[in-house]
């Protein structure tokens, strides 16, 4: 089944100016074959809004993306992307590992006033996680990317 990603219409995407805009991507290592597809992503939809600068920094799991982003956010960007790939697997590890991510990093963007654009997958299986990284699902770093353009120039 194949299905357009809700957010994004890309006919419009063309059109979302990211001209003198500074984006910081925060890329975690783990699941590293679904995380470079969301760098992908994210780097397209940037590439296609005109972004004026793009930086690209790695980590070693989703775990490690809010404490990256807090450091980053000082570092003068329109906006950060965090990415990431956390996959359910068997193991309660899973709940720890995607919590305290997506907790981490609405408290960064919160606190430092920097919009910081969830590009964190959630998924039961690696399939899922597929079909959401450049697959039937869209690409959720494209996504993210936009978000964060958007956020951006939110209120300014
Ligand atoms: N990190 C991920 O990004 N995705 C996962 O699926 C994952 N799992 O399943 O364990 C994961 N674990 C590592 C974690 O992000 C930290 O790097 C590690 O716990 C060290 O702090």
């Amino acid at each position: 089944m194949s299905r357009q990603t809700p957010q994004w219409n890309p006919e419009e995407s063309g059109k979302i100016d990211a001209k003198g805009l500074k984006f910081a991507i925060v890329v975690a290592r783990f699941n590293a074959g679904i995380t470079a597809k969301l760098l992908e992503g994210a780097r397209e939809a940037l590439a296609k809004s005109g972004a004026s600068g793009i930086e690209v920094f790695d980590v070693p799991g989703a775990f490690e993306l809010p404490l990256a982003a807090k450091r980053l956010a000082h570092g003068g960007y329109s906006a950060i992307i965090a990415l990431g790939a956390v996959i359910r697997g068997e193991t309660p590890h899973f709940d720890y590992v995607a919590g305290e991510a997506a907790r981490g990093l609405q408290q960064v963007a919160l606190e430092s006033d920097v919009p910081v654009a969830f590009g964190v997958l959630t998924t039961d299986t690696v399939e899922q996680a597929a079909a959401r990284a450049g697959g039937d699902y869209g690409n959720k770093g494209y996504d993210a990317a936009m978000t964060a353009i958007e956020m951006a120039r939110f209120g300014k």
